[in-house]
């Protein structure tokens, strides 16, 4: 173990400042108890330089407009093929009327990879939104789904891009990243967006002034190298195009039957939030997404290095599909309660992250 690497790390850490590749990686050997707590420290200290004791959410609604899918990721419980019993398909009419109902701040609209709910429908759904509610920010689609919207109609990915944000996108999840490493990309997803074509589309997107958020799968069979690597890999792209706006370390679910018995532990989810913080200096935005880490770690995982809780989340599936315990929405008012109980002061924000005061 290389302790003047590791303390070197977390001296520059807590301060943002940017670290070496190897001082990245031997952050990595915080997991032992008493490293732990330092590396929560300097988490700590980076996070409040950045944001005070302020800590963000925002009122969002999740669509899924069907869950039909063939790709065969071996760690999702949400896709179903056509005639299985748990499919489901909404409705243009469904989705306005949820909306409608809720009238919530942002909209994240991902879905699986079909043809009942093609290209040509998606951007009319976007289109749609957009002039029955002006003013909700649009987070839609992954990586995976602009790559495949543009091989299914042939299209180009510039394309479809254009078409998308003409429409009334605003903004591009993080999802489909999984992990960057050709090993568990062969593995586990080969039927979708490889790590690099994930980048390079969301660069492609940044370039348009499209802002992307990104994700990490983690706890599924990865290791410590391979998670470092990633947010090395996140952190030169950003230099590049700059447009990264979120980072949202994913707590995998094994749901029933699927190939790892328990997902990451608590203090493994928080080593997690704590290194990405440290490492990812020019990423703004870290989440502490509660659907997938459990309300109460999430929660913690704001004196980790998050500033972020995501949102209220009506309705949310992957996760759920996955077996995660959390309820499946959280009011606005039990959101802002359980920042104030982990001790920092709650603010509602818009979806590109102006804070909207007032919910403190
Ligand atoms: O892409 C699938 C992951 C992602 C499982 O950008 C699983 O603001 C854990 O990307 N266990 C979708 N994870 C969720 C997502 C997301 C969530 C919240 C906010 C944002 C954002 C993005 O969920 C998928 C996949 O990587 N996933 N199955 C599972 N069993
Ligand atoms: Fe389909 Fe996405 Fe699930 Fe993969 S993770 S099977 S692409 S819905």
């Amino acid at each position: 173990m290389n302790s003047s690497l590791f303390d070197r790390a977390l001296e520059k850490g807590a301060r943002c400042e940017r670290l070496t590749r190897e001082e990245a990686f031997a952050l990595a050997e915080a997991i032992t108890p008493q490293r732990l707590h330092r590396l929560g420290e300097a988490a700590l200290a980076n996070r409040q330089t950045r944001f005070g004791d302020k800590a963000s959410y925002v009122f969002n609604v999740q669509i899924n407009p069907t869950n039909i899918c063939g790709s065969g990721c071996t760690f999702c419980n949400y896709a179903a093929s056509k005639n299985a019993p748990h499919a489901y398909v909404l409705t243009e009419a469904e989705i306005f009327d949820k909306i409608d109902r809720l009238s919530p701040t942002e909209v994240h609209i991902v879905g699986g990879l079909n043809q009942i709910w093609p290209y040509a429908r998606n951007l009319e759904l976007v289109r749609g939104l957009r002039q029955r509610f002006p003013d909700v920010h649009i987070k839609c689609y992954t990586a995976v789904e602009i790559e495949y919207f543009a091989k299914t109609s042939g299209l180009t990915e510039s394309t479809v891009l254009d078409q998308l944000k003409a429409a009334g996108m605003d903004a591009m999840p993080g999802g489909g990243a999984e992990i960057f490493s050709e090993r568990l990309y062969q593995k586990h997803w080969k039927n979708k967006t490889s790590p690099e074509n994930w980048v390079r589309i969301h660069q492609m997107a940044h370039g348009k002034g499209i802002p992307t958020n990104a994700t990490m799968l983690f706890g599924f069979g990865d290791t410590w190298t391979e998670r470092i690597e990633h947010l090395l890999i996140l952190r030169r792209a950003q230099e590049v195009t700059g447009g990264f706006a979120y980072f949202i370390p994913l707590p995998f679910q094994p749901g029933a039957g699927n190939f790892i018995a328990k997902g990451p532990t608590p203090l493994e989810t928080l080593a997690v939030l704590a290194i990405a913080r440290l490492v990812l200096d020019n990423l703004p935005h870290l989440k502490s997404y509660w659907p997938m880490t459990g309300l109460a770690t999430g929660a913690a995982g704001l004196s980790w290095g998050a500033d972020d809780m995501d949102g209220t989340i009506s309705e949310e599936r992957i996760a759920h599909l996955a077996g995660a315990a959390t309820p499946v929405g959280l009011a606005r008012e039990m959101m802002a309660e359980t920042i104030r109980m982990a001790g920092f002061t709650p603010l509602e924000r818009d979806g590109v992250f102006t804070f909207q005061g007032g919910a403190a």
